[in-house]
């Protein structure tokens, strides 16, 4: 069935994963539940079934995605949550110094802010291309923290990127069930 089709794709694992965690932070009324490190980490690690569909020209991307993420499962192994995280860097005022894990934390999070805005064009353009959904999420959501060098390499290889049907096929999707569990297209 329908149910059963959307859990064994790479994006229903994704949107299962970081949904369960979107519900914990919606309970929490008090401010007192904590995002676990290592459950953040393996909603991360899901992610980079996507760079496989993007071509060689997202390799580079795909190195640092992968290693930021690999820094923050080391960190889970003596930070209980991402709020602990933090807290060290604060104190040691290095939450902006290149390569440490708050810094390293707020790329991922980019990344991940990245794919959301990415998917949100992709719904509302009917583009057999993906350049133009991409471009618009890039600039919204990563250009402006990133050096001109690779924001221009980013936009070169803008024009690589596989078609809009390429990649569904890739994932295992389809538009419709891309558009969400309740919803069908007519
Ligand atoms: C179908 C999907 C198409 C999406 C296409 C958009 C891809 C944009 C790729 C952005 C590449 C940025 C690469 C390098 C960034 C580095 O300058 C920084 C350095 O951080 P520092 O060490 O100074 O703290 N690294 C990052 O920002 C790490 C994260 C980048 C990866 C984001 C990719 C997100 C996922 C793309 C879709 C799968």
């Amino acid at each position: 069935g329908a149910a059963a089709q959307q859990a064994d794709t790479p994006l229903s694992g994704i949107a299962e994963a970081f949904e369960e965690m979107a519900a914990l932070l919606r309970s929490d009324e008090g401010g007192s539940v904590e995002l676990r490190l290592d459950e953040f980490c393996d909603a991360c690690s899901l992610v980079s079934v996507l760079f496989g569909c993007l071509g060689l020209a997202f390799k580079f991307a795909e190195m640092e995605y992968v290693a930021k993420v690999r820094d923050l499962v080391e960190a889970s192994r003596t930070h209980r949550t991402l709020q602990n995280v933090l807290d060290l860097d604060v104190a040691k005022n290095s939450v902006r110094t290149p390569g440490s894990r708050t810094r390293n934390l707020r790329r991922v999070r980019q990344g991940l802010d990245l794919i959301r805005a990415l998917f949100e064009q992709f719904l509302s353009s009917d583009d057999y291309s993906l350049k133009d959904a991409a471009t618009t999420a890039y600039m919204q959501v990563c250009a402006p923290f990133h050096t001109w060098g690779i924001r221009t390499a980013v936009y070169a290889g803008m024009y690589t990127l596989p078609y809009r049907d390429q990649l569904l096929l890739k994932l295992n999707e389809t538009d419709a069930a891309i558009v969400g569990h309740d919803k069908v297209l007519p």
